[in-house]
């Protein structure tokens, strides 16, 4: 196992990529998957995605191409899912903004602590998710306050859904940072792949839903960011930098060869 600080790049850490679902809020089983199936229910159509389903389907990643999948497999043609596909969706990101605008998605414990240490430390804040922007701004504003994060890339802004890094590139472009002087926090093994193509160090907040997946590329694995809460059990630590029971910001800084741990 790699005990070596990540990299020489002799960065230190001025910015921090969030993913939002799964990441910042615990969005899916309770949100985006209630949304989807309104949507099918105010289409007239019988499908609903329970907790286990929606589980498989968020392999695929973006709320259109789900829909495509999921039709696909139910035997839909080509010319049927994709305005059908295009339609729900639409909806659903209507349902979904509504939901955020509500207040019906909290953030994970701890995170409303971990970006106010990071902004009280210089470190600079931005988004980099594949959902739509519509939802992703009245989330961000309901729970944290849009202003505070510089960049905001959404499925609006990038061309590929992750484990397509171009979220991430857009983000740095929009930083004007070098990959090395930025960590990404994620959930899931597609968040994962997306950050390291695009040369960040990533650190991993498992969820429920992720939880099974595989990190082996991960830079830090946790199972929240323990603060308040129970303090974070650290599930891999392969360089070393021993977390305090919380994601902090020192921790962060480590994984930057600037503050390496080495
Ligand atoms: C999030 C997604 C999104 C959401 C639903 O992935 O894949 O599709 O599930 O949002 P990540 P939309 O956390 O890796 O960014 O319906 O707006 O796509
Ligand atoms: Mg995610």
């Amino acid at each position: 196992m790699q005990t070596s600080p990540i990299s020489a790049r002799g960065e230190s850490l001025r910015a921090i990529v969030l993913d939002v679902d799964g990441t910042l809020v615990d969005s899916e089983r309770d949100g985006h998957r209630v949304a989807f199936n309104r949507a099918f229910e105010e289409a007239g159509l019988p499908d609903r995605w329970d907790v286990e389903r929606y589980g498989e389907l968020l392999e695929v990643t973006g709320g259109e191409r789900r829909i495509k999948v999921y039709l696909e497999q139910q035997g839909s043609s080509a010319e049927e899912r994709e305005p059908l596909a295009r339609r729900l969706h639409a909806r659903k990101t209507e349902i979904f903004t509504e939901m955020a605008r509500q207040g019906e998605i909290e953030p994970r414990p701890g995170v409303h602590e971990l970006l106010d240490e990071l902004e009280g430390a210089g470190v600079r804040l931005a988004v980099a998710t594949t959902g739509s922007a519509p939802w992703v701004h009245a989330l961000l504003e309901r729970l944290f306050g849009l202003d505070r994060f510089e960049t905001v890339v959404t499925s609006d802004e990038a061309p590929e859904r992750k484990p397509d890094p171009s979220a991430y590139r857009i983000a740095l472009e929009g930083l004007a940072l070098t990959p090395g002087a930025a960590v990404a926090v994620e959930d899931s093994r597609n968040g994962l792949r997306a950050a390291k193509a695009a040369g960040l160090a990533c650190v991993i907040v498992v969820n429920d839903y992720t939880r099974g997946q595989n990190f082996d590329e991960a830079d830090l694995v946790l199972d929240g960011f323990g603060d308040p809460g129970p303090p974070t059990l650290v599930l891999a630590d392969p360089h070393g930098v021993g977390p305090p029971g919380r994601l902090d910001v020192e921790t962060l800084r480590r994984l930057t060869a600037g503050g390496s741990a080495g």
